[in-house]
């Protein structure tokens, strides 16, 4: 047969991965409805028709011959990863009796789902799947693993998780990136920037690792991980010290500032050099120039927020701009992310209500995703006895991995995992099922990047028998027997639902707008002005002031650091910074050689691999306390001397004794939000002798 790939029409579309960018996307779509290519829209005010290099491949994923097609059910041990097909009516009749039973023997709370952003859609990673474990009183998710100190940070100082438009940063005139690899995780927010410095800005970046941002920047600060707070403070305290401070601004819009000015004084430059290593005359110049610079911007991402002290690193960091009066400024302020504009109706989507209905009767519990080693292990009252897992891959992505893998092969434990692909986590489950991609269902998508609600609708037909999130949940609530009215809901009831909200900022914004114009900027200010969330003030706050909070900012070194404990540092003498890798999403696109490849190496400083007689390209075992991985040495200069860098995430079944890079990572919490601290992480690293 002669393959028709001649263009046929376009179909647009949005990327749903875990980004802030959130692309407006368009598919060529030949004459058999197959898609050809698929591309960015140039129509889109911030995305700009620029694909990242990992979507511009997505078709390769979309029609990857090992996509699943049809349920499974297990017939080999846990982890073997081996499967009979069976239907549809015999999967959900077994899941939900399995519920029911569970449900009835332990109690309702010994059904756990587990969820993040393998699609950021709204109606597919919290619409039915919610309504589904409400009403059938299911412990809750505490979904912490990515941006709970952050979000809890920016909530108790700013009362609301507003930042900066992308598109203000044009104006800008110093940038700093603070933790945040923009030119590999937030692409987008790229062109901006380089307008920006075509008018003469400045761009420096504070990261403890090189990588492609530090590289496009006008001076690279190399911050010990996890010293960031330390870092804020010693900016504070200059600032002040040279009365770089804008009192006006101070006075009016913010509280406490009098106790962190006292806290900041206890931060003089070379105490700052010390706990930062940043050389003091440095911290000296980055005060001066954020200060001194009308108009300065600070893209601060997840990097800092990732150790111990991260809630508070971010509380520090969003005080800089409230200090300096930045957020007066076009192109002045900071962003971390945009999220909290998209006021919607969650309760109506989510109906936390229907617990009530539950056979619990009340509020279930709330278990903590960063710590789901412990979830399924140490839990009783009750314990875990099922497990719900669909947009996560928590068999490679979750800390402390050898206990998240022990809870996994519980033999009493009924796993259930819904997937594009047969990834770690599907290989433990009992039956395993099959899901379409963004691209073959309806949602609608938020941003944390930028200000622009967007509608999806299918462009391709689904493969097999994949089904979407949506469509299960509401098959696996009605034989469960919930017949509640919201568990009918069509996916356009679920959006009009979603959109039912008294915002100001969702005023106007209807399913049919949406549909005609697919993506639609906030009202959060008039069209064509720029929005300046906090020039005057306006935080949402109990107080309406920002909340330096500086009873809590006080630097601790993270406890599991080079400076933390001193007796676990002799032991795991080196840092490991396992941040993400440019060319995939978490472990989404871990199916893939050349991923695999990037994500399999180790970067290692020359003094460091010389101490230990490792060279270029040899296997190395990296391990400490809480488990191993084998990974390959690139001896470099991309980390300074104590710390190491692995892009993350591979998956453990590509890895070397099938042991993945979280078999490092430690379920330790944040200082606030309780999220995870992925890169604060002692280790040893040794040659791999091979025979
Ligand atoms: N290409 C690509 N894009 C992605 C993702 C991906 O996997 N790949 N993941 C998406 C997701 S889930 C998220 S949360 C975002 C995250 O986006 P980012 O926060 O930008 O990404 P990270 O790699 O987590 O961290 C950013 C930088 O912080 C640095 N860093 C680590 N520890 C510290 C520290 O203690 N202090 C400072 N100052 N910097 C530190 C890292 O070296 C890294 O260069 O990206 C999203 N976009
Ligand atoms: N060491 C280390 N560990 C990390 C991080 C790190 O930087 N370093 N980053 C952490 C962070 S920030 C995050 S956000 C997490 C991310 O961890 P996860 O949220 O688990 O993200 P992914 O690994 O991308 O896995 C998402 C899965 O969802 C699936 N999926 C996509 N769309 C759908 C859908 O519509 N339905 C269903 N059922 N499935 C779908 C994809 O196939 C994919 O397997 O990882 C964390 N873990
Ligand atoms: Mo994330």
């Amino acid at each position: 047969m002669r393959e028709n790939n001649s263009l046929h029409e376009k179909r647009s579309s949005v990327c749903a991965l875990d980004c802030p960018d959130a692309c407006a996307l368009v598919v060529d779509i030949d004459q058999s409805g197959k898609a050809i290519k698929i591309k960015g829209d140039p129509e889109h005010p911030v995305t700009r028709g620029f694909l990242c290099a990992k979507v511009t491949k997505y078709l390769e994923r979309e029609y990857h011959p090992d996509r699943l097609l049809y349920p499974l059910r297990r017939v080999a041990a846990k982890g073997e990863a081996r499967f009979e097909r069976i239907g549809w009516d015999q999967a959900l009749d077994e899941i939900s009796e399995k519920l029911k039973r569970i449900s009835e023997t332990h109690g309702s709370e010994a059904i756990l789902p587990y969820s993040y952003a393998g699609t950021m859609g709204l109606l597919n990673g919290s619409g039915m799947d919610r309504r589904f474990f409400h009403r059938a009183g299911a412990s809750r998710l505490d979904r912490t693993i990515c941006s709970a100190a952050g979000t809890a940070a920016l909530q108790l100082s700013q009362g609301i998780r507003l930042g900066m438009e992308p598109q203000q940063f044009a104006h800008s005139r110093l940038i700093i990136a603070w933790g945040a690899n923009i030119l590999g995780t937030n692409v987008h927010l790229w062109p901006w920037i380089v307008e920006a410095r075509r008018n003469g800005a400045k761009f420096y970046v504070i990261d403890p690792v090189r990588n492609r941002t530090t590289r496009a920047a006008d001076k690279h600060f190399v911050v010990h991980p996890g010293s960031d707070l330390a870092l804020a403070l010693g900016l504070i305290h200059i600032i002040l010290r040279e009365s770089l401070h804008d009192r006006d601004y101070i006075s009016r819009h913010t509280n406490g500032f009098e106790e962190l000015a006292t806290l900041a004084a206890e931060y003089p430059p070379e105490r700052v050099s010390a706990l930062t290593g940043i050389a003091a005359a440095e911290v000296e110049l980055l005060a001066r120039e954020y200060a001194g610079t009308q108009a300065s911007a600070i893209r601060v991402n997840y990097g800092v927020q990732r150790s111990e002290r991260g809630g508070n690193a971010v509380r520090a960091i969003a005080a800089l701009p409230v200090i300096t009066g930045a957020w007066r400024e076009l192109g002045g302020g900071l962003q971390l992310t945009t999220s909290g504009a998209f006021e919607f109706n969650r309760v109506g989507l989510e109906r936390p209500d229907l617990q009530l209905r539950s056979p619990l009767g009340r509020e279930a519990r709330l278990v903590n995703m960063a710590q789901l080693g412990h979830a399924l292990l140490d839990l009783d009252d009750p314990p875990v006895k099922a497990l719900v897992v669909y947009n996560s891959n928590p068999a490679a992505i979750a800390p402390d991995q050898n206990r998240v893998i022990a809870g996994l092969q519980r033999p009493d434990l009924f796993t259930v995992v819904l997937e594009q692909f047969l990834t770690d986590t599907a290989g433990y489950a009992d039956i395993v099922l099959p899901v379409t991609t963004f691209l073959e269902h309806t949602d609608a998508y938020l941003a944390y990047g930028h200000y622009y609600l967007q509608l999806a609708r299918p462009v391709l037909e689904s493969p097999g028998e994949a089904r979407s999130n949506v469509q299960i949940f509401r098959a696996l609530a009605r034989r469960m027997g919930f017949t509640d009215d919201c568990f009918s809901d069509s996916e356009d009831e679920m959006i009009r639902c979603l959109l039912a909200s008294r915002s100001p900022y969702l005023n106007g914004i209807t399913l049919e707008r949406l549909d005609r114009e697919r993506s639609i900027r906030l009202n959060i200010s008039p069209p064509d002005a720029p929005f300046l969330p906090f020039a005057q003030g306006g935080f949402r706050t109990p107080s309406g002031k920002f909340e330096f909070g500086a009873e809590s900012l006080g630097y601790l070194p993270p406890r599991e650091s080079r400076f933390g404990d001193a007796a676990l540092a002799r032991r795991y003498p080196l840092e490991l910074v396992s941040a993400k890798n440019d060319d995939s999403m978490n472990s989404t696109f871990g199916h893939r050689a050349d991923v695999d490849e990037q994500t399999a190496k180790l970067s290692i400083h020359p003094q460091d691999a010389g101490a230990r007689g490792i060279v270029q390209g040899m296997l190395v075992r990296i391990e400490n306390n809480r488990g191993s991985a084998v990974l390959t040495a690139s001896v470099d200069e991309d980390v300074p001397p104590g710390v190491l860098r692995a892009r993350s995430v591979r998956w453990n079944r590509c890895a070397p004794e099938g042991r993945g890079i979280n078999q490092l990572t430690s379920d330790r919490l944040t200082d606030i939000g309780r999220g995870p601290t992925f890169y604060s992480c002692l280790v040893e690293v040794t040659p791999v002798l091979q025979t």
